[in-house]
């Protein structure tokens, strides 16, 4: 790790690197380093390139937002990549690992379930703040890193073919499953033959991408520029609702619990709409309702596809995971179809 860093920084010492944050695809170390004798905090990750297969098409993109945010007039700190010592945003090992370093958030929280309606409000706002200052990007300047990300079409024909080719023993165990969810497929449809505007969104708005100061508890920041790329606000306000309505995180086994809060839903539509509101466009106003449980069907596509297949797209802590994960959010999704 002090052979990475020294590609970025002069230090006299690495005096810390602890795993950071609760991603399922990137590893993050929180970095101390001492640097003429002041112990500096950074952001080290290792960028999952199985998953992000053109990393410097991802680091163009994050710098093109980074920049585009210090140029406006926008009231959160940015996210920031740093430089090697050779003027690049990634360095790979001998491993052929792709590291980058990113600005650290002092004493800043994240979370992984929404508490109040002012806290569902306030990270909304952010993300519509985040959406309306980047509304004037050219979205051909933003590179397609992940093609058909929340293709929800493409996203079922992969599903299809896990349910035929997947793990034989998973495929049978996860029959209720599987059966919800083609019985929704219609959903699917409806949203694809929409053509919404293509937008600069940012694609992975969950609760646990904003950084609030632990102090003030009010927003600093929005995090996570990966997925930044053209899409529609659907996606943007689809993974809001799903991630900050639902009582209990993905994570929760026990399902009965995992239920959409309408509070926690009419405060994240307020506050995204009071960035947002004058810059949407009829069909996109009239179709918000719909995108919450557009994507937490989809992201349940998402997680038992992979489950099916064996794991290999999002990290696990056990090997069901991938099928908990799954049944939460068909649970959730039920609870908002309800
Ligand atoms: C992944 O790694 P993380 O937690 O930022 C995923 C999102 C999913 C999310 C589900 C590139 O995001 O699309 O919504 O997990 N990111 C990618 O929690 O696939
Ligand atoms: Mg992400």
């Amino acid at each position: 790790m002090e052979k990475i860093l020294h590609q970025f920084f002069e230090f006299e010492r690495l005096e810390e690197a602890l795993p950071f944050g609760n991603g399922h695809i990137n590893d993050t170390y929180k970095i101390s380093l001492l640097q003429k004798g002041v112990t500096h905090h950074y952001l080290l990750q290792r960028l999952n390139d199985k998953i992000f297969q053109q990393p410097d098409a991802v680091m163009e993109n994050v710098q093109l937002v980074a920049d585009h945010l210090s140029k406006k007039e926008y009231p959160l700190f940015i996210l920031k990549p740093f430089k090697t010592k050779k003027g690049a945003l990634l360095f790979r090992d001998e491993k052929e690992n792709y590291w980058r370093v990113f600005n650290f958030f002092e004493n800043t929280i994240s979370f992984d379930k929404v508490e109040s309606t002012t806290q569902a409000f306030q990270a909304a706002k952010a993300y519509g703040c985040f959406v309306k200052t980047l509304s004037d990007v050219k979205i051909n300047q933003l590179n397609t890193t992940i093609p058909d990300f929340h293709n929800s079409k493409k996203r079922m024909s992969d599903f299809l073919m896990a349910t035929k080719k997947g793990l034989p023993e998973r495929v049978a165990e996860a029959k209720n499953e599987i059966d919800l969810i083609l019985r929704h497929e219609y959903l699917f449809k409806k949203i694809n033959q929409l053509n919404l505007p293509l937008r600069a969104v940012h694609y992975d708005t969950k609760i646990n991408n904003v950084l609030f100061d632990k102090t003030t508890k009010k927003v600093v920041a929005v995090v996570d520029l990966d997925t930044v790329m053209p899409g529609t606000l659907l996606s943007d306000f689809g993974d809001m609702v799903r991630t900050f309505t639902s009582a209990f995180d993905e994570d929760e086994q026990d399902f009965l619990k995992v239920k959409i809060r309408v509070d926690i839903y009419e405060a994240l539509s307020e506050g995204f709409l009071s960035e947002m509101g004058s810059l949407l466009t009829v069909q996109e106003k009239e179709n918000l309702p719909v995108a919450g449980s557009w994507l937490t069907l989809m992201q349940a596509v998402r997680f038992l596809g992979d489950y099916l297949q064996g794991d290999s797209y999002y990290k696990i802590k056990y090997p069901d995971h991938n099928l908990v994960r799954a049944k939460n959010q068909l649970a959730l999704f039920q609870s908002m179809q309800q």
